[in-house]
């Protein structure tokens, strides 16, 4: 397959190296290094985005407007292939080369406070920068991808039509689901606020999500094919999700999984001086909400993944959708717990909200 796509880039297939990098779920990742330079190839995943183009078109709508923005923002975005191409549709799926971030690592879970403050400016920085680019002209690469309400009735039609067996395995989680509703009560009510404003969210910001150089500073946020219009609840939530526990969503020994209060702060700090003037008062008081919010969808999309036998995410073994789903749930648990205390230590306009 690398010997008919990586000529398309001028780039000789016997030259060069490649390897398979990082550990997305989504698409396929390699690292391309040729005469002494490396490249990211991805193929796109295409059951997951429908219309790859929107996605490069969106690319290159926001490549333009931020280097106008700020020349100096590392915007990681495709090049061009012989043809001028950002985006290759060939026989073989479709494939876009990136540079290869020299110096740069990305984790999977992170072990200090700094490093938790570094991403969240990163992630608050990309927003920020963005604040006054309109929304609405990104195309939508996965169309209500995070509409919890949606997800929320995709998820009993999953348990409608689920795999019996694994039903009658899930049954406590399931009714876990049901149980936190009032959770998609409050999104309801948030969407539909005034003071909400609809923004370009990156919608991905897990930690992987963002480069790191060697001695831990943020660099810049990679894995941006579903930047759309949305809401911050979930650029804040998937940070939330992804930085306060020190365990992954891979663990599956549920008595690693808690949550460290203060990477909740540090998260709180590195977001917020970059969007500090930025959010609304309304979005400030939902900031601790947003953890809610992106822990219970990601459990609901394991849950309900599993019961309709790993048509999303695929399974390495037999549990995994049904391990990823109850490592969400016990983290959900395990933040609504200390929510209160989480929140103390911020300022009373990001009080909690429910
Ligand atoms: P996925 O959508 O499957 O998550 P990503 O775009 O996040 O794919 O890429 C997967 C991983 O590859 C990232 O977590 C990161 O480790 C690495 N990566 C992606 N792009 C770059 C880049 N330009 N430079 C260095 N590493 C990268
Ligand atoms: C996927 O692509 P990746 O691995 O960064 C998923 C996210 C989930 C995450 C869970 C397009 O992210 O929504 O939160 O897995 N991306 C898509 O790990 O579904
Ligand atoms: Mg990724």
């Amino acid at each position: 397959m690398f010997e008919n796509i990586l000529p398309l880039y001028g780039l000789n297939s016997d030259e060069t190296t490649v390897n398979l990098f990082g550990d997305g779920l989504i698409n396929h990742t390699w690292k391309v290094t040729a005469g002494g330079q490396s490249y990211i190839l991805q193929k796109v995943n295409t059951d997951v985005f429908k219309n790859p183009s929107d996605i490069d078109k969106n690319l290159c709508l926001l490549k333009d407007f931020l280097s106008k923005k700020d020349p100096d923002y590392l915007f990681v975005s495709p090049v061009k292939a012989l043809s001028g191409e950002s985006l290759l549709n060939t026989p073989s799926g479709y494939f876009r080369l990136s540079p290869f971030v020299e110096g740069s690592l990305s984790l999977n879970a992170l072990t200090k406070e700094d490093e938790a403050y570094e991403a969240a400016k990163q992630f608050g920085k990309f927003s920020s920068l963005l604040a006054d680019f309109d929304a609405e002209t990104l195309n939508i690469t996965i169309p209500d991808f995070h509409n919890l309400s949606l997800r929320y009735e995709q998820f009993k039609t999953a348990c409608a039509n689920a795999n019996p067996e694994r039903m009658e395995k899930a049954k406590q989680y399931v009714d876990f689901i049901n149980a936190h509703q009032d959770l998609v009560a409050t999104y309801l009510s948030i969407v539909d606020h005034k003071e909400v404003p609809l923004r370009v969210i990156h919608h991905d910001t897990k930690i992987n999500n963002v480069l790191f150089d060697k001695d831990y500073k943020g660099i810049c946020v990679i894995d941006l094919d579903t930047v759309m219009p949305g809401y911050f609840i979930s650029d804040v939530g998937d940070m939330m999700r992804t930085y306060l526990c020190a365990a992954t969503e891979e663990e599956t020994d549920l008595s690693k999984i808690s949550i460290r209060k203060e990477f909740f702060k540090a998260v709180y700090d590195g977001y917020m001086e970059e969007m500090q003037d930025v959010l609304t008062d309304t979005e400030k008081q939902y900031f601790s909400y947003a953890g809610k919010f992106i822990i219970y969808m990601q459990a609901i999309r394991f849950l309900a993944d599993y019961l309709q036998n790993d048509i999303y995410y695929g399974a390495k073994y037999e549990d995994h959708n049904f391990n990823r789903a109850i490592n969400q749930i016990t983290l959900l648990k395990e933040y609504i717990k200390i929510e209160k205390e989480l929140t103390a230590p911020l300022s009373s306009s990001a009080e909690p909200h429910n």
